[in-house]
């Protein structure tokens, strides 16, 4: 039916309605339709799908919706606890300091690897650290047993150890002009090298070993022996 033919029919009037009612060809827009999605475009006239949300707690530019402090940390993501590194307790996850919360004191000790009363669960060191050879150097209570009686009635109860020329070595004083030089490495281990200590007129060869067993405590295993005498002693060595 041609135009002509409609004006013929229906009058000028009603054609002309028709065309001004007839919708204008619309441009198709894809894309996000939702309003609360990071892409959303109001010139949008079909959703492909496409919209884009900010993940919970954040807005679409990435910041927090929620930042009470201000430090970038959304509050629903703080973590509380310690934050000060030189804590026994500090948390390096931890966002947010609880006040009064960190601990000094539970981790103290010595965190020197090298001391003898290392502590490996110390995490501060409180200036207690000290090594095998310095803990030796020291007066101590002894109590001697030897397989024979000739040494064994010689030895002190008490024997001051000094220090040696070295890190390390020590001057064992037996008393009634014994002395015996040996060393101890750093866990405590004593070692007394094979010496002449020539007693009056007596040559007597001694070795040896041992160990710091504590702070307060050690064993040394002395052998003496000579052309007369063949003693093996166990020195006992304890706080005086
Ligand atoms: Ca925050
Ligand atoms: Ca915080």
């Amino acid at each position: 039916m041609t135009k002509n033919r409609l004006f013929q029919i229906f009058g000028f009037l009603i054609i002309s309605s028709l065309i001004t009612s007839t919708p204008a060809c619309k441009k198709i827009v894809l894309g996000c339709m939702d309003p609360v999605a990071c892409n959303y475009s109001d010139e949008v006239t079909e959703d492909n799908g496409s919209c884009t949300y900010p993940e919970e707690n954040f807005d679409c530019t990435g910041g927090c919706l929620n930042d009470q402090d201000g430090d970038g940390v959304c509050d629903e993501n703080e973590i509380l606890g310690c934050m000060d590194s030189l804590a026994c307790n500090f948390d390096p996850n931890a966002t947010d300091q609880i006040s009064n919360s960190c601990d000094y004191d539970s981790c103290l000790g010595c965190t020197d690897a090298n001391a003898f009363n290392y502590d490996s669960s110390a995490l501060i060191d409180d200036g207690s650290c000290q090594s095998a050879a310095s803990l030796m150097l020291n007066t101590w209570s002894v109590v001697a047993e030897c397989s024979g009686e000739f040494i064994g009635g010689l030895l002190p109860t008490e024997i001051t150890i000094t220090e040696g020329a070295n890190d390390g070595d020590l001057v064992l004083d037996l008393g009634t002009d014994i002395m015996i030089y040996g060393t101890i490495d750093i866990d405590g281990n004593i070692t007394i090298t094979n010496q002449d200590i020539g007693f009056d007129m007596f040559s007597i060869t001694v070795s040896g070993n041992g160990i710091l067993e504590s702070e307060t405590s050690a064993v040394i295993n002395v052998y003496f022996s000579s052309l007369l005498i063949n003693d093996d002693c166990v020195l006992t060595l304890g706080p005086r």
